[in-house]
Parts: structure tokens; sequence; C-alpha cells
């Protein structure tokens, strides 16, 4: 088994060479089904305790992420229901394809429900990197005179933002984090990404998002979040908090001084009164009426919260 290849893609995960929430899901669904494909045990407990292990190891490599353990959580309860080897690996291999070709689809849909919120002639603010958001400006790029994106430290991938949407015609205007307030009454909205939403409907996403969103309110810059719907945290309807990413201190400043200490939290939290609103495949929803969405899709049941323990173990 290339156990290697599926272990190197967990790696940049870590080192965030695949950066953005919907890039990690998309690496994990493709990695899992290689390493099935190659797993050639015999032994179906085996393959059981090798499989919940591998899967475990994508869902800490990033925690703040439901995307990947909301597919984690229904491919190990295949797992715990099916009693033949070959037929798991059949069914596991056919949940990991609908996971891929239903995230193509709600892709669509959110480009499509984005185009909703970006008035013609308008100017656009966004934070970070989100391949969603990307995806939505760069179809309403006829409607758009600007993009103004942050750099987002420390690791600047407001660059990318801007370089891809330049590549597409899209004029953009790069300003430091702290340019925000200066730049924020020009604009006619704010969108993000998000790394995963909370059962009260607060955002968490790229550290910054929620001051920049704060800024937004203050200038009555509507914030509008695009994400799919899988991004909704389950384990917060049990009240559970969510870990914050912590980044290696070295991104920020890799010189060491006594008495000084670097910190580097990669996520905060934007709370959910400052949302316009959720773009998702299911239209344009109010923070609350996401959350109430999820809580009736998602029916927990309390085998799948043992299997969410067991994942972060
Ligand atoms: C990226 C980030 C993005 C979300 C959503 O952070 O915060 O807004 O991940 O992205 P990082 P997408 O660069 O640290 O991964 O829409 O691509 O899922």
């Amino acid at each position: 088994m290339n156990s290697n290849t599926v272990l190197q893609a967990i790696q940049d995960i870590k080192t965030l060479k695949t950066q953005g929430a919907s890039q990690v899901k998309k690496s994990f669904l493709k990695n899992i089904k290689i390493w099935i494909e190659q797993n050639h045990n015999k032994n179906l407990n085996q393959f059981n305790s090798d499989f919940q292990h591998i899967v475990s190891l994508f869902v800490k490599a990033r925690s703040t992420e439901p995307a990947v353990f909301n597919m984690a959580r229904k491919l190990l309860e295949l797992t715990e229901n099916e009693k033949s080897l070959s037929k798991l690996k059949q069914e596991l291999i056919q949940l990991l394809t609908e996971f891929e070709n239903r995230d193509q689809q709600n892709i669509q849909k959110i480009i499509q429900f984005g185009q909703k919120v970006v008035p013609n002639k308008s100017i656009a603010f966004t934070h970070c990197h989100s391949h969603t958001v990307e995806a939505i400006l760069i179809q309403a790029k006829n409607k758009i005179d600007q993009v103004i994106a942050t750099e987002t430290r420390p690791l600047f991938q407001g660059r990318i933002t801007a370089k891809n949407l330049a590549q597409k015609g899209i004029h953009c205007t790069l300003i430091v984090d702290n340019a925000a307030q200066t730049f924020m009454p020009k604009a006619d909205f704010l969108i993000t990404g998000a790394d995963s939403v909370l059962a009260n409907g607060n955002l968490i996403n790229k550290i910054g998002t929620s001051i920049i969103s704060k800024i937004a309110q203050e200038n009555k810059v509507p914030h509008y979040v695009a994400c799919t719907t899988e991004k909704m945290d389950p384990l917060s309807f049990f009240g559970k908090d969510t870990e914050i990413e912590q980044r290696n201190t070295n991104e920020v400043w890799s010189e060491q001084y006594a008495h000084i200490t670097v910190l580097n939290p990669a996520f905060d939290i934007t709370p959910a009164r400052q949302i316009q609103g959720y773009i998702t495949e299911k239209g344009i929803l109010k923070p609350k009426k996401f959350a109430q969405t999820m809580k009736k899709e998602f029916k927990i049941s309390k085998q799948s919260k043992q299997i969410f323990e067991k994942l972060f173990k």
C-alpha cells in the first residue's frame, strides 16, 4: 500500500501546502479513497482499526474543519455496521464518490446564490483566501469594479486571492490588514469564507475576520459568508468548545527573546449578529436559520457522538 502518499497529504494539510477548508476536504476524500483501494488487508477488524486510525489522522491534522469530520463520521458509521470486508470497501468508495459529486454540485449552487449579493458596479472586500469566495467573485466579474483584499498576516493568503482574481481580469487593491477601517467605507459588501460554523450561528474563519467584520458592521457594509452546510460543526450542538488551531510561531517571528511570548492562533470567532447571511447550497440563510436547519438535518445519535469522540482521541 502506498501509505506514503496519504501521509504526505496529511503533512501538506498540516504545513498549509493544502490551504483553505474546501481543499482540505478534497484532499481527505481523494486520499482516503486511495488508501482504501490500495489496502489489501484480509481481516475486517484489522481493516476497521487501520481505517479509523488514518481517518483520525486527517481529522486531527486540522481540528477546526467540520466538513472533514462530518464526512468521517458517515464513513465510520458504515464500518460499524458492515460485516463483509469486500462489501464494506465497495460501500466506502461509493460514499466517497457521492461526497465528491455532491460537493461539486453544492459549490455550483453557492456560486449561483452568491450572485445575488453582488450589486452592479460594486466594490467587494475580502479577507484571506477562500476558494468558495473566489469562485463567486469570478462568476460575478462583470458586476465588480474592484476587490479590496487584505494581505492576511502572517502567511499572506490575501496575495493568492489578489493574484487569482487579477488573472481573471478583476482589478484588486491589496492592503495591509490594519488598513481595513481606511478602506471599508468604499466597499459595498464584505465576503469571506468559513472554516466552521457553530450551533449559535457564530463563524470561525481566518484570524482577523472578526475585527474586519466589526469594522464592516460599523460602516453598514453587510458581511456575507460563503460555505457549504457541512461546515456546520455538529459537536457544537453538544456544547463542545471548538479548539482553535495554534500554528507555528515562526510564521510570526522566528527570533526568540527573553520575556517575549509569540502566539499564532489561525482562526477567530465572528459573532452571528455581525453576519448578514450565509451563502450555502440551500440558499442565503440567516445565522439562526442555518443552525436550525442543520440541527434537524444532522440527526446526531449517541452512536455518532461516540464516533466523534473516538476520532479526536
Ligand atoms: C483559509 C480560510 C478560508 C476558509 C474557507 O485559511 O480561513 O476563509 O478556509 O476557505 P487557511 P474555502 O489559509 O489558513 O487554510 O472556501 O476554500 O473552504
